[in-house]
């Protein structure tokens, strides 16, 4: 892999790569030229050894070489280059991971002239080693964020190398092509018989799907990494609070039968069909609110207005009164669900025509949030309405990062504009090299081969230190 431009720094980072706070071990980790010679200096094997053998862990004490006196008892293990998470010599202290034996520690290997690291600068250096590229990068901020066992997972097969691989794939294809077109361009005065521009489209096209097919993933893979934010909506008392407890499974919410009860919103989050979703409970829309209350029903409908998905609760004994107009104005289209609760309380054939006077064609469950009756039906449709049932979660490889998403999309349009060019007859041989570059060069920046240095940084800042 082409190592980017930016030099390396060589010098040696330290940071403290757990949680900080109170644990069962803390792990102090170096990585640089300088790191087994820190180690040394502070490190002291129960067992005395000449030279540390690569990859195997030490038991001793971490003393401070100014006294002499014991900083903590500890493990040791040092990883020579290459083979390391960064490709350079790495130091492990693995410590009681209490907050001072571990800062100790780290001030301790500052003051023998290591820099402590800058955000996500161990992975950063992996990159800039060549070990991993920039999709495998992104993916280990994605492991360690993680909100659901289904994001998990896209983001394990994106560093194993899945995405990468695809888009290396295309990126090889689109290589070829551009050396055939290079060779023709610069040397007219050869004679070379002019390319196959048939055959070169229809690669282009063959191209083109698989772009159209990868980016197409991103609509429902990116939930499962971003989430989704559901709001619970509709008119006081009809039950928002319960079925928020229902579907969260814990009393969350306060309950009564006092209308005007919720006031203020608030959230809980929860996994549905893998999906992570912050739930938000929100105060019950009405005009005549007072004055604490009317602030809770303004923040209700700007909650309502940014939702993802809005589950807008009615109370099946008042269904006649509901005035679904002024709904449709504020409930986001396509993404609304209406629950009819408290289907306890009316008799079938009431609630039969009682729905009548629902708009046609917005989708509704029946149920009742007190006797959890129905809950597992609103479930399935949530889940349903969520996912669209579109994508196949063991297909190959997904994009669930926007900024893949948006450089695939760049990729797609140089690519449909040079199926253009070499479909015109004279071919404009220029134009259609010009194209198949931009679209080249937007692969690359998903890799991390021609992405700038802000955006760059911009990733790598987004990760927490010791990472
Ligand atoms: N019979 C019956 N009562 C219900 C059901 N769901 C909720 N209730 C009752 O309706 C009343 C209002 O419930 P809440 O969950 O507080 O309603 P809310 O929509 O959050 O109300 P506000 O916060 O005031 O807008 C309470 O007394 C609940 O016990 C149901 O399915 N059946
Ligand atoms: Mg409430």
């Amino acid at each position: 892999m082409k190592v980017p431009a930016l030099p390396l720094d060589g010098d040696t980072i330290v940071a403290v790569s757990t949680p900080f706070g109170v644990g069962g071990i803390g792990i102090v980790r170096i990585s640089g030229p300088a790191a087994e010679k820190t180690a040394a200096q502070l490190f002291h094997p129960k067992t005395p050894s000449e030279r540390f053998t690569s990859h195997q862990f030490y038991y001793g004490h971490i003393c401070d070489p100014r006294d002499n006196s014991v900083v903590d008892e500890a493990l040791m293990v040092l990883m020579r280059a290459p083979k390391t998470y960064t490709r350079e010599d790495i130091v492990e202290i693995h410590c009681h991971g209490g907050a001072l034996p571990v800062r100790r520690i780290l001030e301790l290997v500052v003051s023998r002239g290591v820099r402590p690291a800058e955000p996500g600068e161990f992975t950063r250096r992996a990159f800039m080693n060549g070990r991993i590229d920039l999709v495998q990068a992104e993916a280990v901020a994605d492991i360690v964020e993680a909100k659901s066992a289904t994001a998990l997972r896209f983001a394990q097969r994106q560093l194993d190398g899945g995405l990468s691989q695809e888009i290396r794939g295309v990126r090889e294809t689109l290589k070829d092509l551009l050396m055939e077109m290079e060779a023709w361009l610069d040397f007219p005065e050869e004679d070379l018989p002019d390319p196959d521009f048939d055959r070169i489209r229809g690669r282009i096209e063959e191209m083109i799907g698989a772009v159209r097919e990868l980016s197409a993933t991103y609509a429902e893979a990116h939930l499962y990494r971003d989430g989704v934010s559901l709001v619970i909506g509709g008119r006081p008392n009809v039950g928002k609070s319960t079925l928020l407890n229902v579907l969260v499974g814990k009393e969350r919410a306060i309950v009564s039968p006092l209308p005007g009860t919720t006031r203020d919103y608030l959230e809980e989050s929860v996994v549905l069909a893998g999906i992570p979703v912050r739930m938000i409970d929100t105060a019950g829309l009405r005009e005549d609110a007072g004055e604490i209350e009317a602030r809770g029903v303004a923040f209700a409908r700007r909650q309502i207005e940014t939702a993802d998905f809005l589950l807008y609760v009615v109370d099946a004994t008042r269904l006649e009164s509901e005035r679904w107009g002024r709904v449709a104005d504020f409930a986001p289209a396509g993404r609304t669900l209406v629950v009819i609760n408290k289907i306890d309380l009316v008799p079938a054939a009431a609630l039969e025509s009682g729905m009548g006077s629902l708009p046609p064609g917005v989708p509704r469950v029946a149920v009742s949030a007190l006797y959890r009756t129905g809950i597992e039906n609103l479930g399935e449709e949530i889940e349903r309405q969520l996912t669209g049932d579109k994508l196949d979660l063991d297909s190959r490889a997904v994009i669930t990062n926007v900024r893949h998403r948006q450089a695939l999309e760049r990729c797609l349009d140089a690519l449909e504009r040079a199926a253009g060019q070499a479909s015109a007859r004279p071919v404009p041989g220029d134009l259609l090299a010009a194209d198949l570059r931009h679209a080249l060069r937007a692969l690359g920046e998903i890799l991390g081969e021609t992405t700038p240095e802000e955006i760059l940084r911009g990733i790598f800042d987004t990760f927490c230190i010791g990472k």
